[in-house]
């Protein structure tokens, strides 16, 4: 398995082989969310058994102990694991850490996601089902029918708008939201995404690994989802991730056309129906 692994990421002891679903969630000083949040995932995914289900947490030696607050919780519970990293050096590097712990042991499907209750697990088994029904790769939408960013002021759904109509415009995808965090993979489709270390370290790898999947064949159904805006804790997102996003998205363009592997159809994602209890609920044992 090709997967980029930062030398400091250690797996967690304990972890069982071929697991159904890994939720992966990256975490930095979200003691005041995360134990919200891993009670919103269980809750939402209650028939999943231990087997079928882990939630991995990928804590950056968070200064306000969310590290040691993580290790408590999976204490608790089975599914609940937590990967500490010495550092934080970016987003992609926490998230490509995770990946590969959750490839490595066989995850069937594996879920990415904030901690700060902005994505609701009550999506989740939207984001399966979409796997179910022959996508590669399920992308929680805030722009498409169904989709909303209801708690964000003007200034921040400019930001965010912009942000996606730049990169489907300068990448030429056709996926609507580009930037969003919460998304569900296949296995090969994610493991081929990660082949070569991520060129982006700011939420802006969220477009990078988006984009590969895209060139790289995959097929892309974008889901609905609600963003909610955090109520407690900080966000960490600022001015040099903006930026870095901003001068990126054209050298993935030319990397992209180097490679001259676009596929076809230029990303034209599949618009998923609006979320919908029943065939929702078949997918939520988390296979
Ligand atoms: N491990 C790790 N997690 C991070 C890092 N930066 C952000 N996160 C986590 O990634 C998720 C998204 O970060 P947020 O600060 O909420 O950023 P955002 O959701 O894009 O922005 P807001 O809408 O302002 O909250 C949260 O769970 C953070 O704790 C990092 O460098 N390392
Ligand atoms: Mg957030």
């Amino acid at each position: 398995m090709v997967v980029a692994v930062p030398a400091r990421a250690t797996a967690p002891a304990g972890m069982p082989p071929r697991t159904g679903a890994w939720v992966v969630v990256p975490t930095y000083n979200e003691r005041a969310t995360l134990p919200a949040l891993v009670a919103r995932l269980l809750n939402a995914l209650p028939a999943a058994p231990a087997a079928d289900l882990r939630i991995l947490v990928v804590d950056d030696n968070s200064p306000d102990g969310t590290g040691a607050l993580a290790d408590e919780l999976a204490a608790a519970d089975e599914r609940l694991a937590v990967l500490h990293r010495t550092a934080k050096t970016g987003l992609g590097d926490a998230y490509a850490a995770g990946f590969a712990v959750a490839l490595d042991a066989g995850a069937r499907r594996i879920i990415q996601m904030d901690a700060d209750g902005s994505h609701d697990p009550a999506a989740i088994p939207a984001l399966l089902a979409a796997l179910d029904a022959g996508a590669d790769l399920a992308v929680g939408s805030r722009y498409v029918a169904g989709g909303a960013t209801p708690d964000w002021p003007l200034r921040r759904r400019i930001l965010s708008r912009g942000g996606c109509a730049y990169a489907r415009l300068v990448l030429g995808l056709e996926i609507r939201d580009l930037t969003g965090g919460f998304k569900a993979w296949r296995p090969d489709t994610l493991e081929a995404a990660l082949a070569e270390p991520l060129t982006v370290q700011g939420y802006g790898f969220q477009i990078e690994l988006t984009e590969r999947a895209v060139r790289g064949g995959a097929r892309v159904t974008e889901v609905p989802i609600a963003f909610r805006d955090r109520t407690q804790g900080e966000s960490k997102m600022g001015a040099a991730i903006v930026r870095e996003a901003i001068v990126r998205v054209p050298q993935l363009r030319l990397a992209a056309r180097t490679a001259g592997t676009r596929t076809a159809d230029g990303g034209r994602g599949t618009n998923a129906p609006a979320l919908s209890p029943s065939p929702v609920n078949r997918s939520a044992g988390a296979r």
